[in-house]
């Protein structure tokens, strides 16, 4: 590597500048943005399943559009990313054998079982309402493709978070089982809401290096401080109680302080030893190979089409 190149990248993106595919780059920043953004990507895929359980079983056809409308989304996420990393070299074969085999990760959340409604409402709220805190940073990620993809992207998880946060609303004010179907799923997904802001600050080998190279714009532990900042704020509008006894009110910093976070059910969760890993990796290669005749189609159509397209260049 020569050092003169590698002294212009840092001090390009020391001033905000953004690297674009086929600028220069050292061989670590791309292995780290196809490292994070096909498993961002893998995560939209694989997120698709907890709320896709409940599209059939909706409780009236206007929550389902609205769910069904959401899923997809969800998958469009997943298909900017994909196309987002593939500028940087990779393809998508290539991403779908390392999801599929288990090399590589996706995010914890999913890994937990949808149980009632609620778990798929508490999702918008909690699950989106994380992703975005994580996301909008990324918007002014150093790397062009990722943070363009990333605009679209938070403009739909924020209307995804909006969504959930009403379908909440709507429970923790209806009957006495409905709230207690909000404060169930709440129970449910809160501590793996925070824990999927990834590990705490000491313990994440790629925070200072990705932070270096304007990658990530906060810590694991800001964004997460952020979020739980507000999602405790809105469990109190909704009425609901979060299941930590030991939370508090710091009243010197502002900031809510929560009791300890299991990092061991998170790490054996992100070892595949989840409730859900098996059935959502089930799931995911059974589409793969139910879903062969169609990439094989796509492949024929565009063979025939780039002939065509030849024969009247000739
Ligand atoms: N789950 O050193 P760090 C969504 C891994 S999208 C599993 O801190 P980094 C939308 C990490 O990969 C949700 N593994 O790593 C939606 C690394 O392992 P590796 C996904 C995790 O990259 C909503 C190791 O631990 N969002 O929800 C997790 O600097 C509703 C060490 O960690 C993104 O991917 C985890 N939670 O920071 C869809 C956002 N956390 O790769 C459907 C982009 C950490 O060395 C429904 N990604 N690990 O084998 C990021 O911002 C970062 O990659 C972090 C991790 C913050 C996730």
């Amino acid at each position: 590597m020569d050092s003169k190149q590698l002294e212009a990248f840092d001090s390009h993106v020391a001033g905000e500048g953004k690297v674009e595919p086929k600028d220069w780059m050292p061989d670590n920043y791309r292995q780290t943005l196809i490292r994070q953004i096909s498993q961002h990507a893998h995560s939209e895929i694989i997120g698709m399943q907890p709320e896709g359980n409940w599209i059939s079983r909706a409780p009236s056809l206007r929550r389902k559009m609205i769910l069904l409308a959401k899923v997809q989304d969800e998958a469009g996420h997943g298909l900017y990313l994909y196309s987002a990393a593939e500028t940087l070299g990779v393809s998508r074969g290539e991403m779908d054998q390392a999801l599929l085999s288990g090399k590589a990760k996706y995010s914890s959340i999913f890994n937990y079982p949808t149980l009632t409604w609620a778990d798929a409402v508490a999702i918008g709220w909690l699950v989106d309402g994380a992703a975005i805190t994580n996301q909008i940073p990324l918007c002014r990620c150093s790397y062009g493709p990722y943070a363009r993809a990333m605009v679209r992207v938070c403009k739909e998880e924020a209307f995804h978070q909006r969504q959930g946060f009403e379908g909440m609303m709507a429970l923790a004010k209806g009957t006495s089982e409905q709230k207690a179907m909000a404060q169930g799923a709440l129970d449910r997904w809160w501590w793996p809401s925070i824990a999927m802001f990834g590990p705490p600050d000491d313990d994440s080998p790629h925070s200072a290096q990705s932070m270096a190279w304007k990658i990530k714009r906060f810590s694991n532990d800001e964004l997460r401080q952020k979020f739980i900042d507000m999602a405790v704020i809105q469990a109190q509008a909704l009425g609901l109680e979060i299941p930590d006894p030991d939370l508090k009110l710091n009243e010197e910093t502002g900031h809510w302080q929560t009791g300890p976070i299991d990092w061991d059910e998170f790490w054996a969760v992100v070892k595949g030893k989840g409730p859900c890993n098996r059935q959502r990796m089930t799931h995911r290669r059974k589409a793969h190979d139910e879903g062969a005749w169609v990439r094989e189609a796509a492949m024929a159509f565009a063979n025939k089409q780039q002939q065509k397209s030849e024969k009247a260049a000739a």
